[in-house]
This record gives structure tokens, sequence and C-alpha cells, in this order.
């Protein structure tokens, strides 16, 4: 396992060292206050097909967007450490829960078994326990960007509020793409926070957990604002996660398209241009970008978005979450010379058209009001019951799902196990075919969706991934069958 230190910064220990160093000169203080003061992102890479990695979730102080904030983190770091595997590899986790409250985690869009010490979100891991979770990336898994996050029902929002996810990298047949290879590679984690002034985490009964709670500050790799370069000869690859809780991004570069040619579940089989792209809760997108524009600095904006209906706008329902209606700078690209653009890649990795369905289901999603309990979050009309199984599948069975949203307000819909393909939106087909393990349904809108049940059997999940609507019920059981 090799482990590399990424940031340039040199971390000081505590501020009376910084003023000490710093002696008289307010200009240099203004500078060294600028320091960090928690340990720097890791990247765990699988050596001889083993990755193995030590994480411990734990609150402590960290260091977010320059200042110190006390947080939920992996080791220490905001975001966890990043791991990179191939397919074929074995993972060993030493997972450590040095929080307060019981955790576990989920591998989210990795294929792997959903049962024993693997992806499986029945485990329970309570305070000062430790778990080894182990488990194999198939051979035939799909290149792709995954991540890892907390997964116990009714803490998951207020754990990933807290800072708690890392990514995670499978290599593959996209990374060997020649185009793609000779890209610069950059990744951008996005999370929001709710702090006090003394960068303490705001307790939820102040936050709008019913449309979903959002925070003010938004980091990008724990950093605010940072500046992303492009070396000659010119091309970036940049793969966004929104690790948000809640938080919808709807970005746009200024003055260059983004060439997708990845999504959730891995590649697309062509580059498709796009000038914005909207990033729910758990997506993901792997993008390039050109630097074939003036050179200079241009800004990663978050354009608005409205993911609430208006007759939920008041003040109650919103409060803090009220949407922002200026367009936000998230990052910054820049690059200093002008170059022939390099290529971009003509042809991806194909993705197969999926055989016609054995079964076709519908997943009304709502939410209604619970006497005692306030507002609940309904698939078919049910909050979520542990002892439930509310959809049994058959292992090696392809099913369509229709996924209809009769309430007010959006909701991205996200399965476990197995990534599906979108077919159509209101009967309008897809414009391509892409591996998808989150698809936003917004309110009115039917979304067919095709999914392959392959590999794995056992009990699993589908929720929204608003995790405050998942924690308040919007998630059922499913088991698959062998
Ligand atoms: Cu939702």
């Amino acid at each position: 396992m090799k482990q590399i230190k990424r940031r340039k910064f040199l971390a000081l220990s505590s501020s009376s060292a910084i003023a000490t160093l710093i002696g008289q000169c307010s200009m240099a203080q203004t500078q060294n206050n600028k320091q960090n003061f928690s340990p720097d992102t890791q990247i765990n890479y699988s050596k001889d097909g083993i990755l193995e990695v030590d994480l411990t979730a734990s609150y402590n102080q960290v260091n977010l967007g320059n200042k110190p904030a006390y947080l939920f983190s992996y080791n220490g770091q905001i975001p966890g450490p990043r791991l990179e595997a191939k397919p074929g590899d074995t993972i060993r986790i030493n997972f450590t829960n040095n929080l307060l409250q019981p955790t576990n985690i989920h591998y989210h869009g990795l294929h792997i078994p959903i049962t024993g010490n693997a992806d499986n979100v029945f485990l329970h891991i309570s305070p000062g326990d430790r778990l080894t979770y182990e488990f194999q990336i198939p051979q035939n898994h799909h290149a792709g960007m995954f991540w890892y996050h907390p997964h116990l029902h009714g803490l998951v929002a207020e754990q990933l509020f807290g800072g708690l996810a890392g990514l995670f990298i499978v290599r593959g047949n996209l990374d060997e793409i020649p185009e793609v290879k000779a890209a610069s590679e950059e990744f951008l984690v996005l999370q929001d926070f709710a702090l006090d002034r003394q960068g303490k985490l705001l307790p939820s009964q102040e936050l709008s957990i019913m449309s979903g709670r959002e925070g003010d500050l938004i980091t990008a790799n724990g950093q605010f604002q940072p500046n992303l370069t492009i070396p000659t000869p010119g091309l970036l690859r940049l793969r966004i996660l929104n690790a948000s809780t809640s938080r919808f991004y709807r970005l746009s570069l200024k003055e260059h398209p983004f060439f997708l040619i990845a999504t959730d579940g891995g590649a697309l089989a062509e580059p498709v241009e796009m000038s914005e792209l909207l990033l729910t809760p758990g997506e993901r997108a792997d993008v390039l970008i050109q630097a074939n524009r003036e050179p200079g600095k241009y800004p990663l904006l978050n354009l608005p978005y409205q993911r609430v209906g208006m007759g939920m706008m008041g003040r109650g329902m919103m409060g803090r979450n009220a949407p922002d209606n200026q367009p936000q700078v998230l990052a910054t690209v820049s690059y200093d010379t002008k170059v022939a653009a390099m290529p971009l890649p003509t042809k991806l990795i194909p993705v197969a058209a999926l055989a016609e369905p054995q079964k076709v289901r519908r997943f009304q999603m709502n939410h209604g009001m619970k006497p005692g309990q306030g507002m609940v979050f309904l698939f078919n009309g049910q909050p979520y019951q542990p002892e439930r199984i509310d959809t049994q599948v058959q292992l090696n069975t392809v099913e369509d799902w229709e996924l209809i949203n009769t309430g007010m307000m959006d909701h991205p819909f996200h399965v476990h196990s197995n990534a599906f393909q979108v077919l159509s939106r209101n009967e309008k087909p897809e414009a391509y075919r892409a591996w998808k393990d989150v698809v936003l349904v917004k309110p009115g809108e039917t979304v067919r969706i095709r999914m392959p049940l392959r590999d794995f059997t056992g009990k699993t999940v589908y929720h929204c991934h608003i995790l405050d609507h998942e924690d308040l019920g919007m998630m059922g059981n499913l088991e698959i069958q062998a």
C-alpha cells in the first residue's frame, strides 16, 4: 500500500507556534494563518492485488477551507482518504468507530457482495468497536468513480453532513484510452457544512431537515474555492462527486463546455458535450475540459437551482435552505498557455443495451404527515420499516422500474448493488445510454429505469439520496433471491 501526501502546505501544529515563527510581521501573520492544521488527504493504492487500509471515524478538529472546524471525519481528513483499486483486487478496510454513535460503511456504486462484511448496510458498529470489511472487486467490474460513506438508517444525514465521505476509484479500460490517459486528472469532492462561529456543527434542530439540510459553507476537496491548473498540453479530466447530504450542484465553467465521458456507473460510449451539469447528491460526473480559450482563470460556478416546489417555499419549510439566486464560485480552473487543444477521444467504452425486462414495477415517491412525528417520506405510501421486505427480485433477471414523483420536491432515487440505465423521462427517451446508480425524479415526472440483477443475492435497499428524506422514511428493502 502506497500513501502519498498531496497538499503542498506545511502543517503547523499550534497557533502559538505560528506566533513564535512570524514575530512582528503582520503581513506574514495573515499568510501563516492560512496554513493547514490537519493531516493531508491520503491516497491509498492497491499493491499486488491487495488494498489494505486503516480507517477511523471520529469527531475532531480538522482543517476546513483553511479554518479549524470540528467535524466527523475518516482519519481526520475532509474528504476521507481516496482509495484506488483495480478489478480483481482484494480490499481490506480495518475500520474503527471512534464516534459517540453507531455507524457503518456503504460502498456507493461498487458492485460487490451486499452481505457479510462487504456492502452490508445492516451492519451496526457501536461506538468504540472495530470491524474489518473485506471483499473482492469483481474481475469484470467497470472502471469508475465510486465512494464510501455511512449508511445506518436514522443517522445517515447527520453523519454525512458532519463530513464522512471518501472516494473509491476503480481503475480500468476507461483510464487506458489514450486521450483520457494523456489528460491531467483532478478530483472534486463537493460538500457543504453548517457551522457556528467557533467552527462547530450546528445542531440538526436548527436545520431545515424536511426539505433536506444544507449548509452555507461549500467546500471542494475540503477547501474553499481551490484553484485547479491545467498543465500543457491542455486537457483536464475532472472527476466530480456530489457528497452533500441534500444540496444539488448545477455546474458551469465559464466559456468552457464539459465533455462528459463517464457517469455514476462507468464510461459512456462516446463523449457528450454539455454547457451545464446538474449533480444531485450521490451522483458523479467524469468530464474532459479543453484549455483552448485565452489563458487565464475561469470560475467553476454553481448556478441557482430550485429543488422544492413553490407551494412549499414558506419560511418554515425552507428556513436556512432558501435557495441562493446568485451563482457561487466553487473553484477556479486556470492555465497559462494557449494550446492547439489536445484531441478528445471519439470512442470510449460501449454501453451494452439490456434485454427486455421480465418484470415491471412502479414506485411512487411522495411525502405525508405522521401524527406526533411531522413529515414522513414514502415509497408507495409507506415509510421505511426495517423488518419489512418491500421488493423481492430474482437474480439473473432484468427489471424495469417506473419511478413516479407525485410530491412537491425533487427526489434523487438510488439503488444499491446494481447499476441501471435510464430509459425515459415522461416517456421521452433518454438521449444517450449510461450506467447510473442515482437518478433525479422531479415532481410530476415518471422516470423509467432498466436494471440487470447480477452476481449477488441478499437484502439491500433503495432510497432517496436526499439523506434526510431517507432517514425520514423514503427507503425500501430489496431482496435479491437466488
Ligand atoms: Cu427525497
